[in-house]
């Protein structure tokens, strides 16, 4: 019986000399095996499939120990970690201690970026193929990036520079139609029309005098016979990247390895900037994934047995932060119709799709796009709409520029709903949303909002969009807790106390109220008696609070999931300084500055000393009890 090819794989080099045929049985193997590791752990399944046979023809043909290879966010690098001797490791995905779901260079030199947001692998891989052309090595840069990242404007600035410097950069173009949702908008409509041109892999002349010079292969001169055929008929659209200075081939079958190996062993010799459009299926070999990529893109453990699914039901979440936000958004949004809501790909994530199905035409989903979708609220709201952006904490990122410029400045009514706020769990260091606060505290008009519970996160998103400033409303990726803590009306810059002790004062930001409650509940048996307040607000901060806190305990602690450089803490810490208040007194707990790697929520939340263990422990030692 023949053994398992993927067990005879310890490094790309043990795939150069197998038959298409067994590279198709490999990548077979490889599917199952990324199957049943997503079916334990969960992870980014649809996308995964789509790409393994592209993956396995690539490091068949190139040799990626020299050659560069930069994936395009990088949460389709899984066959690619099998294949260069990561499988054990990637058994225990997303898991402590086993691989990343990204690319990660300190798990192997095969990674060269760590990666995670959309956009930026043309720009680093340009970056490479500049460095090595400035080397004279001839080594080969390739950049894999899909039809959903292709449309972010870094990709497009990319795409920009390196039509004009001449350097070798393959850009293949993973293209499944897919962003996590359907991909959208005018190049989306582009792609789906060049996809469906029976190849254009047409060559302009050129091209074709380049080609003339080396020993042509038979792939190339079907794609130029093609383009004949084609020229004749005169049907076949120029491709717009062609006029940027790309040599354009495909589309290509990315799951017919004849035409995968071909093709790249032909475009691998080729200089100058090259597109290589490869259709994929999202969710390859995997029916449910197949039928369904967008409830599979980023895939919760299930079992399958007789080809029935079953999810993990205790992972699967009802009572998410992100379900109570767009309730309360969907109750305003049938009062007040200026309300309109923006997601920048991510209309699943942020729970926004639901708002989308109440109200189509307030509704739009940019793409992935943040920096735009950030502007386009600013314009928006100009116009009188009262726009509310969902998105996650750490893709705002991009749109820092937007935030200050298009909102900030302007003084527009513009509400941010910063989802997966704080520390976020498998995804990891490329996804935690510990910088917000940070990068939003100092821009002039801002209200920096967080709620402790249900109540207090619709009563801060009613006044947002009723006192029509620029408002961050963050909450982390969990659930929300049963009940509320405080009957007390919302107020912009108020802090609610929660419980009264003289021991202690723990001024905790908002989901992080939850466990300072349950850690003053486990310290009351210790003869620990102690205050809890939801400081509600990062921004303004509550001084009047701040100081009753201070001028009654001996001690305070700032609680946030937040990192702790620049974060509320330091916004409390100023405010007693700008009130002469003892600031000695008031200390701070939320995440240093180490990279919180990929576990669980709950453990690197234990670890960074934030669940309700690590606030008592806190708590203990400021009392001097440790
Ligand atoms: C800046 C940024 N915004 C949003 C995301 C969330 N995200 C992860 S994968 C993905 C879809 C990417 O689509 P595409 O590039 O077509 O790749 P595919 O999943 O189809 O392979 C999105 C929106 C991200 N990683 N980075």
């Amino acid at each position: 019986m023949a053994g398992r090819l993927l067990d005879n794989i310890r490094s790309p080099a043990d795939l150069k000399g197998l038959s298409l045929e067994d590279l198709g049985r490999l990548a077979a193997e490889i599917r199952a095996l990324i199957t049943e590791t997503v079916g334990t752990h969960g992870g980014h399944l649809a996308s995964n499939l789509g790409v393994v046979d592209l993956t396995v023809a690539l490091h068949h043909v190139f040799d990626f120990s020299k050659d560069h290879l930069v994936w395009d966010v990088g949460h389709q690098c899984y066959a690619h970690k099998i294949l260069t001797g990561r499988r054990e490791a990637f058994r225990r995905l997303r898991t402590a201690g086993g691989a990343s779901g990204f690319p990660c260079p300190s798990e192997s030199p095969y990674d060269e970026f760590r990666t995670g947001h959309a956009g930026a692998s043309i720009s680093t891989a340009l970056g490479l193929a500049l460095a090595e052309k400035a080397a004279g090595t001839g080594v080969r840069t390739a950049a894999v990036i899909g039809d959903g990242a292709l449309a972010t404007g870094l990709a497009l600035e990319g795409m920009n520079h390196a039509g004009v410097v001449g350097a070798n950069l393959l850009v293949i173009l993973n293209d499944n139609q897919m962003s996590i949702s359907p991909t959208v908008g005018a190049l989306a409509r582009y792609l789906t029309r060049m996809r469906t041109t029976p190849a254009y892999g047409h060559l302009k002349q050129d091209v074709r005098e380049a080609l003339g010079r080396l020993p042509m292969g038979p792939r190339l001169t079907q794609a130029i016979h093609t383009f004949k055929d084609a020229l004749k008929e005169a049907v076949v659209p120029e491709h717009m990247f062609e006029h940027l200075g790309f040599r354009c081939f495909g589309p290509i079958d990315g799951h017919d390895f004849e035409e995968l190996v071909g093709v790249f062993e032909e475009v691998r010799r080729l200089d100058g900037p090259v597109l290589l459009h490869v259709r994929t299926q999202k969710g390859h070999g995997f029916a449910p994934a197949a039928e369904k990529p967008e409830a599979w893109h980023s895939a919760k453990p299930f079992t399958e047995r007789n080809g029935q699914v079953v999810t993990d039901e205790e992972t699967s979440a009802p009572d998410h932060w992100t379900e109570a936000a767009i309730d309360a958004l969907i109750v305003l949004a049938k009062a007040d119709e200026r309300i309109v809501a923006i997601t920048a790909a991510m209309p699943e994530g942020t729970g926004l799709l639901r708002f989308g199905r109440e109200y189509p035409g307030r509704f739009f989903d940019v793409g992935i796009c943040e920096q735009h979708a950030v502007a386009l609220a600013g314009g928006l709201a100009k116009g009188g709409r009262r726009p509310v952006v969902g998105i996650y904490s750490t893709f705002l990122q991009r749109a820092y520029d937007q935030l200050f410029q298009e909102v900030s400045l302007q003084g527009l009514p513009v509400v941010l709903l910063a989802d997966r706020a704080g520390l976020v769990g498998s995804d990891g260091p490329t996804h935690h949303g510990l910088y917000d606060i940070a990068y939003l505290r100092h821009l002039p008009g801002f209200v920096l909002a967080a709620p402790a519970d249900r109540g207090e996160l619709a009563g801060m998103l009613r006044l947002a969009v009723q006192t029509g400033g620029a408002w961050a409303i963050r909450y982390p990726r969990d659930r929300v807790p049963p009940g509320n803590f405080s009957a007390e009306a919302v107020a912009v810059g108020r802090a609610a106390v929660l419980r009264s002790g003289p021991d202690g004062a723990l001024l905790a930001l908002g989901a992080t109220a939850a466990a300072a409650m349950e850690a003053a509940a486990r310290l009351d048996g210790e003869g620990i008696r102690l205050t809890v307040a939801s400081a509600r607000f990062a921004k303004p901060v509550d001084a009047e609070c701040v100081a009753r806190l201070v001028a009654d305990h001996p001690w305070v602690l700032a609680i946030e999931d937040h990192a702790v450089a620049g974060g509320f803490g330091s916004a409390v810490l100023e405010a007693a300084e700008a009130r002469g208040l003892d600031a000695r007194k008031i200390h701070r707990l939320g995440v240093g500055e180490d990279l919180v790697e990929h576990d669980t929520r709950a453990a690197q939340l234990a670890a960074a000393g934030l669940d309700a263990e690590g606030i008592a422990r806190r708590a203990r030692t400021l009392c001097g009890k440790p």
